[in-house]
């Protein structure tokens, strides 16, 4: 108990900016739990963290922690985030999305930034829904469920978040849940020392939006079927694709050494003024 208020006390506004939006249950909070462990534990300073957001209930995250932080606009985390990296490579920088934020609006920054390998962890809260805005379906939204703009069924094919991180060419890519915390404690703190494009993708519940439109239940309930439904990397590869259809796969799915998109510049750069010979 002693740790968690050390922590509240070292890490959120608490003081400021308390009480938060969140309902009471949302995964969201879990999340941030473990992104201040990991901070914590893997000792940076915090003046030397910038997290960046953009708008919804994930993009909320950043005004309730004492960081160099910025709330942004819906979608466009990522190009602030190069930014920043980019003027000041030696900070660490973080950015939080909502399914929406990272691959609707904000789809082809994500891929961009992935195949260009910059420095940048991205942390991507997966619960399958539009949350802030009233429940609207996302491409992350699974074909055949309810949402306030797929009434009777979403005929749409989701996104699998993780996949399409490995496939656009990130160094590293996790997938956890809400439900597995320790889990995310442990691929949060290795994406933040991996050096390149680092994402991990938290799955995550909406009870009151899209919990509630599907009748999936509770928050507890919807953490049980996160339980229910994860395998670790090590097991799928025990197991045939028929065995793994409506199954996700949790832990590293790619961990590769790629030279960062600051470092392959500062050369071009050093070509350029003559210090350096190609
Ligand atoms: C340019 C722009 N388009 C749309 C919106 C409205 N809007 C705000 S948050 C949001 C979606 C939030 O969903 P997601 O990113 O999945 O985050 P969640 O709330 O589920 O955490 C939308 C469409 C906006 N603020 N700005
Ligand atoms: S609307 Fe959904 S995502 Fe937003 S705080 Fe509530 S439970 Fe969480
Ligand atoms: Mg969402």
């Amino acid at each position: 108990m002693a740790e968690i208020t050390k922590l509240i006390h070292k890490y959120l506004r608490h003081d400021k900016k308390f009480p938060h939006v969140w309902c009471p249950g949302c995964g969201i909070g879990i999340m941030l739990g473990a992104l201040i462990r990991a901070i914590d534990s893997s000792g940076y300073d915090k003046d030397d963290i910038v997290l960046v957001s953009g708008i919804g209930c994930t993009g909320r995250l950043p005004v309730y922690v004492d960081f160099n932080t910025l709330h942004t606009t819906h979608g466009r985390a990522l190009t602030f985030a190069t930014g920043i990296k980019l003027a000041k490579p030696r900070l660490k920088v973080i950015v939080v999305m909502g399914d929406g934020d990272a691959i609707a609006i904000g789809g082809n920054h994500f891929i961009h930034a992935a195949r260009r390998n910059i420095d940048l962890t991205s942390i991507i809260v997966n619960n399958s829904v539009y949350g802030m805005t009233g429940g609207q379906y996302s491409p992350a939204t699974p074909y055949g469920m309810k949402t306030t703009t797929s009434m009777y069924s979403n005929v749409e094919h989701d996104f699998k978040i993780a996949e399409l991180a490995v496939t656009a060419g990130a160094a590293f890519v996790g997938r956890g849940t809400v439900y597995h915390a320790k889990l995310l404690d442990s691929l949060f703190e290795k994406a933040f020392h991996k050096a390149g494009f680092s994402v991990v993708e938290v799955i995550s519940h909406c009870h009151t939006q899209y919990g509630r439109l599907n009748r999936m239940g509770s928050a507890v309930e919807m953490m049980e079927w996160q339980r229910d439904h994860a395998v670790t990397v090590e097991k799928a590869r025990q197991m045939k694709s028929d065995e793994l259809q409506d199954k996700f796969v949790i832990g590293v799915l790619v961990d590769r050494e790629l030279p960062p998109y600051e470092e392959e510049y500062e050369k071009v750069r050093k070509w350029a003024k003559g210090v350096d010979k190609k």
